[in-house]
């Protein structure tokens, strides 16, 4: 049985979907922000030092880092097809896709949203006008336009295909999917017509389906 230590609104979404999508028995432990700070609550840091989700315990081993977590699970469940064999070109696309999400796509969009929390705190008023230069200037000289060139990196991907890689979703879409979900959820890929398509696809896969509602209940009953 995997155990899944659940943030609620964080990344761990990804490992739920991953453990349908192969057809694990799973349980989902959650544990909640903080009102406050948003930050994970220190219970989390008693099953992983890092104290950051999704944390999974399996077979008495600890696993931290979606992209490590979601290789477990591939690596337990060959016949999924989630993760390639290790000589398919396919094998290193899935890689590749897997350690972009996390290692470019991923920060650009963090760094933003906190930029954006910092600014709706800013107080008193008359500092505010400074904060806005700030804070515009900074996503000016270099997070916008990094998340605009991953914007249209990614519509440009997914023009010709349905998946990352191949013909079914493989890790390589857990991992992706995130923090495009996120952004359409933010209104944000109105203006990208693949990347809008794709999300749109991809909620409609039984095991997403089945992922969201298993995660919602978790949250809901905790
Ligand atoms: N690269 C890590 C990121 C982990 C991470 O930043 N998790 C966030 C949730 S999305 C978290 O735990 N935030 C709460 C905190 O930092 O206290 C992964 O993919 O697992």
């Amino acid at each position: 049985m995997f155990q899944l230590h659940h943030l609620n609104k964080s990344r761990s979404q990804r490992i739920v979907w991953m453990l349908e999508a192969v057809g694990a028995e799973y349980e989902v432990i959650v544990y909640k922000r903080d009102a406050k700070t948003n930050l994970a609550p220190p219970e989390l840091k008693k099953i992983h030092a890092l104290g950051r989700a999704p944390v999974m315990t399996h077979n008495g081993k600890v696993l931290a880092e979606s992209g490590a977590i979601c290789d477990y699970i591939a690596r337990q469940f060959p016949e999924s097809g989630m993760l390639p064999d290790a000589n398919a070109d396919s094998f290193n696309d899935v890689q590749f896709w897997s350690h972009y999400s996390e290692g470019s796509f991923m920060p650009s969009l963090v760094a933003n949203m906190i930029l954006e929390k910092a600014r709706e705190k800013v107080s008193p008023f008359f500092i505010r006008f400074i904060a806005d230069k700030i804070i515009d200037g900074i996503m000016d000289a270099y997070y916008g336009k990094n998340i605009h060139g991953n914007l249209l990196f990614v519509e440009s991907k997914l023009a010709n295909s349905d998946w990352f890689v191949g013909d079914t979703p493989t890790l390589a879409d857990v991992q992706m999917s995130f923090g495009l979900e996120a952004l359409f959820d933010a209104g944000k890929l109105k203006p990208f017509k693949n990347m809008t398509a794709y999300v749109q696809r991809l909620r409609n896969l039984d095991s997403h389906r089945t992922a969201m509602t298993m995660m919602q209940d978790a949250e809901a009953s905790s």
